[in-house]
């Protein structure tokens, strides 16, 4: 760390002043400048933040558009529709040679719903100004029957004037899956490009993903998704590494970096990253492989779930999954989700039942509520499995996902870990960022009987997990602090940490060693959140079925 003399203080603190003036000028100069300079200074520092220091009227109007779509529309709306952004593939991507003559060629599918103008436009441009003529079929437009006035007439008008662009447009509400599978429906391309409404392509995104398909037909290959930021519409890139997805025991769609063993695969930091599963909004697949697949579930709506259901089709139907990192399309990703997507429970339902196999009992338990979901007719779906023959779970889990932590759920051994000397609270875990599992406390909070947060189970080895997330954590205590935290488990083959052991087994007896000092410690943590402490003793002498309970009804 620098020390300062006196001296150096005074120059460093006249520094501080200086720069603050000159950064206030920038900051009241950028709040009033026109749309045109915002354009001017886009074209020298492509991607760059675009900050409205607004009042009055226009801010007002700036919040109306967040409000509306969830992402600052008043901003894209003063961004060129011809940006393009900064370079962020490795400089390797550079070298790579394609003989665009034997490329098969790709329609791309674009499907919206009430989009705004210039994210929906943005989309278009780019790919018509960074896809190589000879490659690009045509860019399809599914209007998954928006009723936003500038999507009517205003765009029919609009795109009548852009070459191999087309229109189509769904009669009543379809959803993400439907909507899609309209569009590719009228393509006439090699290979179905999908792309979501609010993306911007990197100058080389498309010769990767259709170089790829025609070396290996079956392989479903996604480009690396860009963030762009939602309010500033700044390119924030990715840092480093592309990142592959998994998913938890909620099926919930996760990122994860590359594992060791997938890096060692790869000959060369331009080869193609396998990936358990995709995001869902961008991704290439032959067109003919895609139908032979048996496209998407169109039992499912809106979106959510659709994504893991191809993805384990992909997978245990003997096809791949694959990131290229040459690829790279910019996506804002929104604020949150732009529209109510209540069936999504029921699309994950589907997805569980039909390829999880004995698996899906790992979802139910995590996810009680997703047993009672109505959630249609499977029937097609299993008989598509049974015609491609297509691998079992266990397989997908084994050679696909091995990095995922398989809960045991032994019968007794899981579900809400109840408090015997405080009624009705359990053990709860709720960590404030969705992306960082572990490191925080574990807390008693009132039972809810929901599973999710309040879902643990006890494993062979004496740990307690909490695998409703991934990457799991275990339970750890120890000597020193008062309170029980998350940590991450052990890694496979390693023996659990001393910490995290929490529970001996001895001659099919119960004896509770650490669970002891456990107990005394939540007795703690029940007086830190303001809640009358208990003055009932906790034994240790429970047995452990009366812990464990699956959820409230049962
Ligand atoms: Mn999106």
């Amino acid at each position: 760390m620098a020390v300062y003399g006196r001296r150096t203080r005074t120059k460093f603190l006249l520094f501080v002043c200086a720069a603050a003036l000159v950064g206030f000028l920038i900051f009241f100069r950028s709040g009033s400048e026109d749309a045109g300079k915002a354009d001017r200074r886009e074209a020298r520092v492509p991607g760059r933040a675009v900050r409205l220091n607004l009042k009055g009227e226009e801010k007002r109007k700036e919040e109306e558009s967040i409000q509306q779509h969830q992402i600052n529309t008043y901003v894209s709306d003063k961004v060129s529709l011809h940006r393009r952004l900064p370079e962020k593939w490795n400089p390797l991507c550079r070298d790579l040679k394609y003989d665009y003559q034997s490329l098969p060629t790709t329609s791309v599918v674009i499907a919206f719903y009430n989009e705004a103008w210039s994210t929906l436009l943005r989309t278009v441009h780019s790919v018509l100004e960074t896809s190589p003529d000879i490659l690009l079929k045509e860019v399809v437009l599914v209007d998954d029957y928006s009723d936003r006035a500038h999507l009517k007439e205003p765009l029919e008008n609009y795109i009548s004037g852009l070459r191999k662009v087309r229109l189509v447009r769904a009669t009543k509400r379809e959803g993400l899956v439907r909507a899609r599978l309209l569009g590719a429906s009228i393509c006439t391309g090699d290979v179905l490009t999908f792309l979501d409404c609010h993306c911007e392509c990197h100058e080389g995104w498309l010769e990767p993903l259709l170089h790829r398909i025609k070396e290996e037909p079956r392989a479903v290959v996604c480009p690396v998704i860009d963030v762009i930021d939602w309010n500033t519409f700044e390119y924030l890139g990715n840092a480093g590494e592309p990142q592959i997805g998994g998913f938890d025991w909620r099926l919930v769609f996760t990122w994860h970096s590359v594992p060791e063993y997938e890096q060692k695969r790869r000959h060369s930091p331009t080869d193609v990253i396998r990936s358990p599963t995709m995001a869902g909004g961008l991704f290439a697949v032959g067109r003919n492989y895609f139908h032979y697949l048996g496209t998407y579930d169109t039992g499912m709506e809106v979106w959510g779930g659709e994504n893991l259901e191809f993805s384990f089709r992909i997978w245990q139907c003997g096809g791949s999954l694959e990131v290229h990192p040459c690829s790279h399309v910019g996506h804002v990703f929104p604020k949150r989700a732009p529209y109510s997507r209540a069936k999504a429970l029921a699309n994950s339902v589907r997805a569980a039942e039909v390829w999880l196999d004995e698996f899906k009992e790992v979802y139910y338990h995590r996810s009680p509520h997703a047993r009672l979901e109505a959630f249609g007719d499977v029937t097609e779906r299993k008989k598509l499995r049974e015609k491609l023959g297509c691998k079992n779970f266990r397989w997908y889990l084994d050679n696909v996902y091995p990095d995922i932590q398989v809960p045991e759920d032994r019968p007794g051994m899981f579900g809400m870990l109840k408090n015997r000397g405080k009624k009705d609270y359990c053990f709860d875990y709720n960590p404030a960022d969705e992306h960082v599992v572990v490191g925080q406390r574990v807390i008693l909070y009132q039972c809810h009987g929901l599973g999710q947060n309040q879902f643990f189970e006890l494993s062979s080895d004496g740990e307690i997990r909490f695998n409703t997330r991934e990457p799991a954590g275990c339970v750890a205590g120890d000597n020193i602090s008062t309170y029980l935290t998350l940590q991450s488990c052990r890694k496979r083959n390693q023996p659990v940490p001393a910490d995290q052991n929490l529970y001996y087994e001895r001659m099919g007896v119960c004896t509770m060693v650490r669970v002891r000092s456990v107990f005394r410690q939540w007795t703690r943590q029940t007086k830190d959140h303001r809640l009358p402490p208990s003055n009932r003793a906790l034994t240790a002498s429970t047995k452990s079925g009366s812990l464990w309970r699956e959820h409230n009804n049962k």
